[in-house]
């Protein structure tokens, strides 16, 4: 695998220099310069809607099967550059190593699973009212895909949309996070020679917001782009949506999420303090389906808090090449809206740990690295939280957990709804009703139960309701229906024209 130092868009296999040029740093060493990148324009992005379009029949006329080995080889390749690609996200967004590997085995499994799709993808035959007439379905390809990423998951949620797009025949704009260059092109040249794809079917555009928006626009007004699968905020999956939409698209959307876990008093108490750590800090809380809040029964609360707040102490947090539960966070732009939240909670909550940066007037026992140089933060807990606080009603995107109480279970329901979002949930608890209750009534995609909000697997349908998304779900056979649009074919082969909704009796 190469590592580019500079990184271009590239657009029917040719690099496209662009215009302004950036630095992409490293946040755990803010001064250590991984890459430079340089940003397409609106024309770049135009540019390569139109290569897609053009190199899209010629990929749909290769049959699936032998699409399907194309993404075998990609796993293959994946799997062989495994712990560099690891690396670099580790050094481009300061996920720590371990979690890093994680995200890089997600492409593979999304791989595995995808490339026997090749030989599947089935349609149906379906019975027609008519004697001598037969009734069909397929699947064809929607044309050309956008892809928007964050940089959260640089590698693994862009797999999520651009494995299955490619597998049904589709070709791709991919135009991933600003902040992750460097792991996009990795990933980028890991597809595009392992799976040996010609020129236009896999583009990528570096770009920033404005600029995407632009060129997304006038590639809709001329028919160049067919779906956009979006991974983001949830204000900027509103104005994609309203975008697309405009041009009579449905685009999927897998937007911010407030994801709750109810720890009722039939709990094992450490589990769920262990899946609050994980859930709460993992990714310095910068994934969607970060935890939230959790809301703890009365009865538990304290025993709750006294054990959560140790373990949090006793976290390790620095340097994420080590064995550490959080690194620092992955952007400035991240980090100064985390910290608006932070400066909220100063007069309207009492925090007992240091919240905040983590520097020398600011220190934190067993931090390993160097706080000076780094985006590194403390995690915080918050309790006492409620609806109408800003920490209890929004996705604050950083290390900071809520805790809140509740009384009976239809007060655990509410709160537990009450943010708007619906992306993922868990309930902790030894009692089946309770478990089954709160799955019944829980407005999200996704429930854990005795387990932490985050790290869905490849197969199952990942997304959202609400403000997490517009209902649209990515991974296993569902996203399929992303990609794919349904024709039906009806064969009549009575020799006479017979017509449909007729009377019975007039056969
Ligand atoms: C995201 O943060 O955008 O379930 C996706 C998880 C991951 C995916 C998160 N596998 O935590």
């Amino acid at each position: 695998m190469t590592q580019h130092r500079k990184i271009t868009s590239v657009v029917a296999g040719k690099p496209d220099e662009g215009g302004r040029t950036a630095d992409s740093v490293n946040p755990s060493r803010t001064d250590e310069v991984i890459a430079e990148v340089s940003f397409g324009t609106a024309d770049t992005f135009v540019a390569a809607a139109e290569a897609a379009k053009q190199a899209q029949p010629a990929w749909a006329a290769i049959p699936a099967p032998v699409r399907g080995q194309a993404i075998a080889q990609i796993g293959r390749a994946v799997q062989q550059n495994k712990a560099s690609l690891a690396r670099i996200v580790t050094d481009e967004i300061g996920k720590p190593y371990g979690e890093a590997l994680g995200e890089v085995q997600e492409i593979i499994d999304t791989c595995d699973f995808f490339l026997g799709e090749g030989r599947r993808l089935y349609g149906q035959t379906v019975p027609s009212e008519m004697p001598d007439k037969q009734l069909f379905t397929f699947r064809r390809p929607v044309g050309v895909a956008g892809v928007i990423t964050a940089g959260n998951f640089p590698v693994a949620v862009p797999s999520w949309y651009i494995v299955p797009a490619l597998l049904a025949g589709n070709t791709v704009v991919w135009k991933p996070a600003e902040y992750s260059p460097a792991a996009s092109a990795a990933f980028h040249d890991l597809f595009v020679n392992g799976g040996g794809l010609p020129d236009g079917v896999f583009n990528i555009v570096h770009a920033g917001g404005p600029e995407t928006f632009a060129g997304l626009e006038r590639s809709l007004e001329q028919g160049l782009i067919d779906k956009i699968g979006f991974t983001g905020s949830s204000a900027v999956g509103r104005e994609v949506g309203a975008l697309v939409g405009r041009h009579l698209q449905s685009p999927c959307l897998e937007l911010g999420g407030k994801n709750p876990m109810v720890v009722t008093p039939a709990a094992d108490l450490d589990l769920a303090v262990e899946g609050a750590l994980f859930a709460g800090f993992g990714t310095a809380g910068q994934r969607c389906t970060s935890l939230g809040t959790v809301i703890v029964h009365e009865s538990v609360h304290a025993e709750f808090l006294t054990r959560f707040n140790a373990a949090v102490a006793a976290a390790a947090v620095g340097d994420p090449t080590g064995e550490v539960l959080m690194g620092p966070m992955m952007d400035a732009k991240f980090a100064e809206r985390y910290e608006e939240y932070l400066d909220w909670i100063q007069p309207h909550h009492r925090v007992q740990a240091a919240q905040g940066r983590i520097t020398a007037d600011n220190p934190r026992d067993g931090f390993v690295g160097d706080p000076a140089a780094g985006l590194f933060y403390h995690p915080v807990v918050v309790d006492g939280v409620a609806p109408g606080d800003r920490i209890f009603d929004n996705e604050t995107f950083g290390p900071l957990v809520g805790v809140t109480t509740y009384r009976d279970f239809d007060q655990a329901m509410q709160l537990a709804n009450a943010p708007g979002y619906g992306l993922s949930s868990a309930i902790y608890t030894n009692d089946a009703r309770e478990a089954f209750a709160f799955r019944d009534r829980i407005s999200a995609g996704m429930v854990s139960v005795n387990n932490s909000t985050s790290g869905a697997e490849a197969h199952l349908p990942f997304g959202g309701n609400g403000k997490s998304g517009n209902g649209s779900r990515q991974s296993g056979i569902w996203v399929l229906d992303q990609f794919t649009r349904w024709q039906s074919m009806n064969w009549d082969y009575s020799g006479k024209l017979q017509k449909a909704q007729m009377d019975v009796a007039q056969l």
